[in-house]
């Protein structure tokens, strides 16, 4: 009787390639981007930023990442901030901005074997049909694509493995297939088409009908699919993968979370690869989502970074497979354990490695953000033994253990803790298998935990902050300034260098992110948590296209999707009608106080803004134009610029102090 040998939840799993195999791995990848995710994480001291790097995509040391996943920036809010197209308009192309190449490069320069992959959220105003999508002439967007793809080898020599289409909005088949069409005439017959990174799996019903567009897609990739596809999906014998996933905030189960879709996105969806939402939490502390990323390094000023269990979960599976290799089939190396938790077996395509991995994570330890997890029970502990049969059984007499326990409140975590050999009897080797554990027994000897001696401590951000543009090249995305709305990058006129919102009119948002579809601009910078505060910006309208009103903020917490319905104190100032009002929103709502500006120089003139204790004053150049009380509500926040609508302002010697 099994249960005498094993216990009641013990259990005995067949490792059997001879029945042949199951689906072919496609990597566990992160992405940076949906949006800005990376931001700060480009100014990092470089010894620091070399060691963060290192532990995402270094093999053999951290998460080892086998796929990273971009955005292509679209000039709109993706949750975070707004990454810079490289479009900006119909006239306008350049393959420099942002730090999402800079990124690329770097972790192909760790490893040279990690795929790309691009996927816009939004597209900047020139491509929006009447809907607000990009559809109304499909060729300029799949050119618009095409031309960012191009842009990678020529400018970056980095090679796109796969592409997406538009993240979590509607598609369309044509523009599907001619981008398939667009890709091949351009010499990208090799880079591949993802559909559709959206929620659920509608996409393999189109393509079951319509042979064009099946041929067109490589793979189908779903969000958040809860380790769930559907049989029609599996039935296209085309990769299934969880293309955006996870997204924990909660450092209790983050881990948790991850350690169990990692496995039984396959075990229970057939799915081959898991792509991270986010890869990095380098947003500001106040911003959606913060610490959402396997990683947090979120304080440019300090090097502070934290490297959390997620790491060392993913490098569970990463340090010991790599692309290409075969799963084993369900039932002969592939299943859920007797007493909860699941199992996965990998071998090379040489089968002369063989990786099992092994979870038994627990409902309370695992949930995710989305979507719900139904009860299931895993208990305290069980025997797994893993019977190797035919040249398996064979080959192997021993393999190497990694151990993780995933920590919460009662219990303390243990990371990817290397466990000596374990030995293969006769085909038959046993665990004793504990919750909430993740478990590698391996042939592959090279897996490593990484580590580096010290991390600086964490600091504030530092003030007085003084930026004048003046260290920047042209074209580039200033640090530390956290665009939310718009596309602010450094541009210079005589020998002066200053930042210039470039936006000229509202771009097409991203699905989910309603702030988009608003006519603003905002750029936040410092500190979620500063109150007292006096900040001063030049500001200058030159040239053409140039909005109406340029403003500066403090105690701003408008941000992210719903920086519309977050308050603030915005002076804005209009220089052509020589006014100012002081509003407690973004979009002008609430009006505080406003009035005429006595002396504008339609040069640069300076916004000054001071909130101290209960009261503000602000002055445009050496004129006073209030001294109010503050509403209560608005009590903390960033500084920002902005403008009022979209179009091209100038910004300079942005001044912030203490008071
Ligand atoms: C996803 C986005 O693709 C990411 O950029 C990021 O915002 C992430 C945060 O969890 O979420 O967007 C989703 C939006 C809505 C749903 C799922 C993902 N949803 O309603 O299920």
């Amino acid at each position: 009787h099994l249960c005498c040998i094993y216990g009641i939840n013990g259990g005995s799993y067949k490792v059997d390639n001879s029945v042949g195999y199951g689906r072919t791995f496609d990597g566990i990848g992160a992405i940076s981007g949906g949006g800005a995710t990376s931001k700060l994480l480009i100014n990092y001291p470089t010894e620091q930023r070399s060691q963060i790097l290192d532990y995402l995509f270094k093999p053999n040391f951290g998460a080892s990442l086998q796929i990273f996943k971009v955005e292509i920036g679209g000039d709109i809010q993706s949750t975070d901030g707004t990454e810079a197209s490289h479009m900006h308009n119909s006239w306008d192309e350049n393959y420099n901005r942002g730090y999402e190449w800079w990124m690329m490069k770097e972790a192909k320069m760790r490893n040279p074997d990690i795929k790309l992959y691009g996927l816009p959220w939004g597209f900047p105003g020139f491509l929006k049909d009447a809907y607000d999508r990009p559809w109304g002439n499909i060729q300029s967007t799949a050119d618009y694509v095409v031309k960012w793809v191009n842009g990678a080898r020529v400018y970056h020599n980095l090679t796109m493995d796969y592409i997406g289409i538009w993240n979590e909005s509607p598609y369309n088949i044509t523009y599907i297939k001619t981008l398939r069409k667009s890709l091949d005439n351009a010499g990208f017959g090799k880079t591949m088409i993802i559909a559709s990174d959206q929620n659920g799996w509608d996409i393999a019903g189109d393509a079951t009908k319509d042979a064009e567009l099946n041929n067109a897609i490589f793979g189908f990739g779903s969000h958040y699919p809860g380790t769930n596809s559907t049989p029609e999906a599996a039935s296209l014998n085309k990769p299934l993968w969880a293309s955006e996933d996870w997204s924990c905030v909660d450092p209790l189960v983050g881990p948790g979370c991850l350690a169990r879709t990692l496995n039984q996105n396959y075990v229970n969806g057939y799915m081959t690869s898991t792509i991270i939402w986010n890869i990095i939490s380098s947003y500001y502390y106040g911003l959606p989502w913060y610490n959402s990323g396997i990683m947090t390094a979120s304080e440019p000023w300090s090097g502070h970074y934290i490297v959390p269990q997620n790491i060392w979960v993913t490098a569970h599976t990463t340090q010991f497979t790599s692309i290409g290799w075969k799963y084993l089939k369900h039932g002969y190396g592939v299943g859920k354990l007797n007493g909860g938790g699941s199992y996965v077996v990998l071998i090379s395509p040489d089968e002369q490695d063989l990786t099992i991995i092994i979870e038994t994570l627990s409902h309370d330890s695992s949930i995710c953000t989305r979507p719900p997890l139904a009860p299931y029970n895993v208990v305290a502990g069980q025997t797994a033994t893993f019977e190797l049969a035919g040249i398996l059984k064979q080959r192997f007499t021993s393999l190497n253990t990694w151990y993780s326990r995933i920590g919460y409140y009662k219990f303390p975590s243990v990371s990817f803790k290397n466990r000596g050999p374990l030995t293969i009897q006769d085909g038959s080797l046993s665990v004793q298998l504990g919750k909430d554990e993740v478990w590698t027994l391996s042939t592959v000897k090279s897996g490593f935990k990484g580590s580096f001696p010290s991390v600086p401590g964490s600091k504030r951000f530092p003030l007085p902050y003084i930026e004048d543009f003046e260290g920047y090249k042209v074209g580039e995305e200033p640090f530390n300034l956290a665009q939310q709305v718009g596309s602010f990058e450094v541009d210079q006129i005589n020998n002066v260098k200053f930042m210039k919102q470039v936006v000229l009119e509202t771009p097409v948002h991203w699905f989910y992110c309603l702030i988009g579809t608003y006519n603003t601009s905002l750029n936040v910078i410092g500190d979620y948590t500063w109150q007292d505060i006096r900040a001063d910006v030049a500001v200058k309208l030159d040239g053409e296209n140039t909005t109406d009103s340029v403003y500066l903020s403090v105690r701003t917490t408008a941000c992210g999707c719903q920086a519309d319905i977050e308050s603030g104190l915005f002076l804005f100032f209009f220089p052509k009608e020589q006014r100012y009002l002081l509003s407690s929103d973004l979009l002008r709502k609430n009006i505080l106080v406003s009035g005429k500006v006595p002396t504008v120089t339609h040069d640069w003139d300076v916004i000054k803004l001071q909130a101290k204790g209960d009261h503000v004053w602000g002055a445009v150049n050496n004129d006073m134009l209030f001294n109010i009380s503050i509403p209560v509500s608005i009590s903390h926040g960033w500084v920002a610029v902005g403008t009022y609508p979209f179009g091209t302002a100038y910004f300079d010697d942005l001044h912030i102090n203490p008071v």
